[in-house]
């Protein structure tokens, strides 16, 4: 046989070639694929696909190549790959998006082969989920703004057929309290849909700021959308300017930013919900045109905390019915959203009860009361925005007084609203303060940046389900879905405003998408975690407060020992401490069971990755004194509300949080405390402290004065000393020992009294927060 060594050799060549060519695969597992919100249907196959510079995106509508545009517009930041557009299927690497007309207005499916990438869907918002759901798939490098090298864009093969268990799945910004510039607003538009979220709510108006430019009535912005800058004080402690004052501290959308906006949000497949607030957190158009209120008494745009909120629209009045249909018309020339939000919380209506106005027309129209002339209000506008064909949604105090019969509600306090709502066959959107509510802290009070309040960590949020158990289905039918709300008062700037919403909407996000069978905190942290690397990679300035460690403290009212647990929000995380003054980068040692302790100790402690402390340092004194576990007197009645941890919160050596709901606060409320400790034997005593919160916000208030007296028989007092303290406004809350020292006597009984300051300067009732007694 005659060999052709020529043909041999070019047939090696060409082998060898081949295999010099062929890309290194990677062998993915389960455990490879974390994308949120979870899919509903998932498959891993054997194999991969790549994407180089030769991969084409295969469209044939405008509709699928803007999804596509999304992750072409990655792959130019991100990978330096200009990757082509094409209406011919070419023979291999590619990626297909294909109308399915089977599907749902949202669902998708993406399969993954080795050679070409298939999504489809019947619209938009489903082309849009599908790249989206492939950009997860992609290295983390993708999400970059600076060209990566040496990164292979590849995406294991996979079969995903995914379709949302909710149609309302949003976000409200509130754009008045602090005003954010139409940037940031885009921003968070891209960053929802790639969660896939469809709802964003603008919260346009407040007291503190109007925020949208409406061509007939110009006020509302050039007098509405400023106030004075008084930002350096604390919220609720900025003094209320003159009526005159001129502001020069806020901003708003102008017509065509608002038009960009749309159009942006459109493209990725979110809603933009209008929200103009009525009949009251509306200062800021009282102020630009003083005749819409009641009384027309000229004021100033609030610069902070206002509460009760009475300088409301006059509901007399039909040129305040005017005006609003104007406002309503120019708002939804902008926005096309089916829904239109007109607010309705919190209205004080002691305007209403006295105008001559309002009381006509609560005559005219046969109404009770002020609640039923709000109910009025609600239906009328009702009426006109139906007529254009939008359907009014509000906050759920449009319920009191009875409910417009097309509305739909908002459910804010709590679920009550929404179970009320759907069981008068309304339909409702979920966003209860305790899950809902990202201006609450997710972390430890003590270690987070100043928040409005409450406590809805990321796993809280993960909980959530916007069907609450006892509907019945008719009920649950009414159920849209469910909404983060982000009030602005505590969050001056886009980085603050980042570091409350992330990571906490990727949780929510899972809630309304995702189906509820299966879901799984622990198996969600294992997909949070590394979609961290993204945020970071993306810019966000998201919160790491899953790491930071919250203790459990347990005391042994017998032998006066505490056993201290340690946690994280992550299940078995590698957390480890050191006491007193060890250092916790070198000495630090690991946590598996609690800490005992039965002296003065220091406990310092962090959450470790890779050896190395990450989040914030956990550090607490627990300290010892010669009171803890005896027997507490109280004079005065501990308030309901607040009773800490029963008879022995005073001396159980546990010591509270700035969050006064943590269980070890005890509150008086408008009266002084008057307790009376016994020490068992006479004891030498020279320093008693008492520990106390303050939060005005809220109507907590540091004593005026501590006075200590001391007795041997419990009948016969002396006074051993006091201290005294002024009231002055105050912003953040803050814990203080007050310490009364005196000479060094010998005592059995100490008696301790915490003078309240009993009103507020706005005549509220003062609570009195005291969480120990320190006898020294
Ligand atoms: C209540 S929620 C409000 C807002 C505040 C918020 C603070 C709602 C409908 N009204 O005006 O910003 O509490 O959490």
């Amino acid at each position: 046989m005659k060999v052709n060594f020529k043909r041999v050799l070019i047939l090696a060549l060409a082998v060898l070639l081949q295999v010099g060519c062929q890309k290194q695969k990677t062998t993915f597992t389960e455990s490879d694929i974390k994308i949120i919100p979870q899919p509903k249907e998932l498959t891993l196959n054997q194999g991969s696909f790549i994407f180089d510079a030769d991969t084409k995106f295969v469209v044939t509508s405008d509709t699928q190549l803007q999804a596509a545009q999304i992750l072409i517009d990655r792959f130019k930041t991100a990978a330096g790959l200009e990757l082509e557009l094409t209406k011919e299927q070419p023979s291999s690497n590619f990626v297909i998006l294909k109308d399915n007309s089977q599907l749902g207005a949202e669902a998708y499916t993406l399969v993954v082969g080795d050679d070409n990438i298939v999504i489809e869907a019947s619209g938009l918002s489903g082309f849009v989920y599908g790249i989206e759901t492939l950009r997860q798939l992609l290295p983390v490098a993708v999400e970059k703004n600076t060209v990566s090298a040496d990164v292979s864009w590849e995406v294991p093969n996979v079969n995903i057929a995914d379709a949302p268990r909710y149609k309302w799945r949003g976000l409200m910004l509130d754009v008045s309290r602090h005003f954010f510039e139409k940037d940031y607003v885009m921003k968070t538009i891209d960053r929802l849909s790639y969660l896939k979220m469809n709802t964003l709510h603008l919260h346009l108006v407040d007291d503190q700021g109007w925020r949208i430019e409406i061509k007939k009535y110009p006020k509302l912005t050039e007098v509405g959308a400023y106030r004075v800058d008084q930002e350096d004080k604390h919220w609720n402690a900025r003094p209320r300017a003159k009526a005159d004052e001129k502001g020069t501290y806020g901003g708003f959308y102008t017509q065509e930013d608002i038009k960009e906006i749309v159009a942006y949000a459109e493209k990725r497949g979110i809603t933009v919900v209008p929200e103009i607030e009525m009949p009251a957190h509306v200062s800021s158009a009282v102020a630009a045109y003083p005749s819409l209120s009641c009384f027309e008494t000229p004021i100033s745009v609030p610069s902070g905390g206002l509460w009760p909120i009475t300088d409301i629209y006059c509901a007399g009045k039909e040129s305040t019915f005017e005006f609003l249909e104007n406002v309503l018309v120019e708002v939804m020339d902008l926005f096309p959203s089916k829904y239109i939000h007109v607010g309705g919380d919190e209205a004080t209506k002691t305007n209403w009860e006295k105008c001559p106005h309002c009381q006509k027309r609560i005559k005219a129209e046969g109404l009770e009361n002020v609640e039923e002339l709000q109910s009025y209000f609600i239906k009328r506008m009702e009426r006109f925005i139906s007529s254009k064909d939008r359907i009014l949604i509000g906050w759920d105090e449009i319920l009191e007084g009875g409910l417009a019969p097309g509305a739909t509600v908002m459910s804010w306090r709590g679920v009550k609203g929404g179970l009320e709502a759907s069981e008068q066959g309304h339909d409702v959107v979920m966003t209860p303060g305790s899950h809902c509510y990202f201006d609450h802290y997710q972390g430890p009070q003590d270690s987070e940046p100043a928040a409005w309040g409450g406590y809805t960590p990321l796993s809280k949020v993960y909980e959530f389900d916007p069907t609450v158990d006892g509907m019945s289905d008719e009920q649950a039918k009414h159920v849209l879905g469910g909404q983060a709300n982000l009030w602005a008062e505590y969050i001056p700037d886009t980085d603050q405003s980042e570091y409350m919403i992330y990571p906490r909407i990727a949780a929510l996000s899972e809630t309304l998408w995702s189906p509820k069978e299966g879901r799984s905190w622990n198996e969600f942290t294992t997909r949070i975690i590394p979609m961290f690397d993204r945020f970071a990679a993306m810019g966000i300035n998201y919160a790491q407060s899953v790491y930071t460690i919250r203790e459990e403290a347990i005391v042994d009212e017998n032998t006066g020992a505490v056993s201290v647990s340690l946690a994280n929000e992550i299940e078995n995380s590698d957390i480890r401490y050191v006491l007193n003054d060890g250092d916790l980068n070198t000495d630090a040692v690991s946590y598996d069971k609690p800490i005992q302790i039965t002296e003065t100790t220091t406990i310092k402690a962090s959450y470790f990755e890779n050896d190395k402390p990450l989040g914030a340092v956990f550090e607490k004194t627990f300290k010892y004194h010669k009171a803890v576990g005896k027997k507490v007197t109280y004079n005065t009645e501990v308030n309901d509300r607040y009773q800490g941890a029963g008879a022995t919160t005073q001396v159980n050596v546990l010591r509270g949080t700035k969050n006064f709901h943590d269980g070890q606060w005890q509150a008086w409320l408008a009266k002084d405390m008057e307790v009376v400790i016994d020490l068992d034997e006479p004891t030498e005593v020279s320093k008693v402290s008492v520990g106390a919160l303050e939060n005005q916000g809220p109507g907590i208030y540091y004593p005026t004065m501590v006075e200590v007296w001391t007795s041997d028989d419990g009948q016969n007092f002396v006074s051993a000393g006091k201290t005294e303290r002024a009231y002055a406004a105050t912003g953040d809350a803050t814990i203080k020992d007050f310490e009364v020292t005196f000479e060094k006597k010998s005592a059995r009984y100490i008696k301790v009294k915490a003078t309240n300051l009993k009103q507020t300067p706005t005549g509220g009732g003062v609570f009195l927060f005291v969480d120990e007694i320190i006898v020294e």
